[in-house]
């Protein structure tokens, strides 16, 4: 069982940065409060030359007066002690998209098939997460292997926000 304390929160062992490197394509999400990437949502991650990790992503968005746009957005990383617990810096490829610094965990990945991201936004008082968001990844767009799907289905459990998850649709609207 699990207390979901934020800061008890397991993450992946020895992350390893490099092996995460490529794209990883949403196939569910947890969304935050207020606006949020709606589907189509993608993520590339790289590490550069000095070993720091960056990541472009997309997604479909509603912005300003119900304008639906495909949301170009970059990140950096900052390393923290624990090498699956990132601070992400994130801002849009055109003004009026969001920027940002948010968590980024790395819950569990095995590099090749699925990834669980989790980010906590606000801590409520009892330490519980009162706001945060969630990716599930897959290096396909069409979804997780029934193996994975298993290992998801744990995590997301040992997260606290197992029936929280949208499916995140990939139906070209962002290109891809
Ligand atoms: C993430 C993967 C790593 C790179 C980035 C990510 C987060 C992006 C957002 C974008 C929000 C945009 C909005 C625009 C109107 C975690 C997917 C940048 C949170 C709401």
């Amino acid at each position: 069982a699990q207390d979901c304390q934020v800061s008890n929160i397991p993450v992946k062992e020895d992350f390893d940065k490099y092996r995460f490197q490529g794209t990883w394509y949403a196939v569910a999400k947890k969304d935050p409060s207020g606006l949020f990437l709606l589907d189509n949502v993608a993520a590339t991650y790289k590490v550069d030359t000095d070993g720091r990790m960056t990541a472009s992503a997309y997604g479909r968005v509603i912005i300003l007066n119900n304008w639906e746009t495909c949301a170009i957005m970059f990140a950096s990383f900052e390393e923290t002690p624990d090498p699956a617990k990132f601070k992400l810096k994130y801002w849009g490829a055109a003004t009026y998209l969001q920027s940002g610094y948010d968590d980024h965990w790395v819950i569990d990945t095995d590099y090749d098939n699925y990834a669980v991201h989790y980010a906590c936004r606000e801590l409520d008082t009892d330490g519980t997460c009162l706001d945060g968001y969630s990716f599930i990844f897959s290096r396909l767009p069409n979804g997780l292997r029934p193996e994975d799907q298993i290992i998801v289905t744990q995590k997301k459990q040992e997260i606290c926000l197992l029936g929280k998850y949208r499916r995140v649709a990939h139906n070209g609207f962002c290109g891809a």
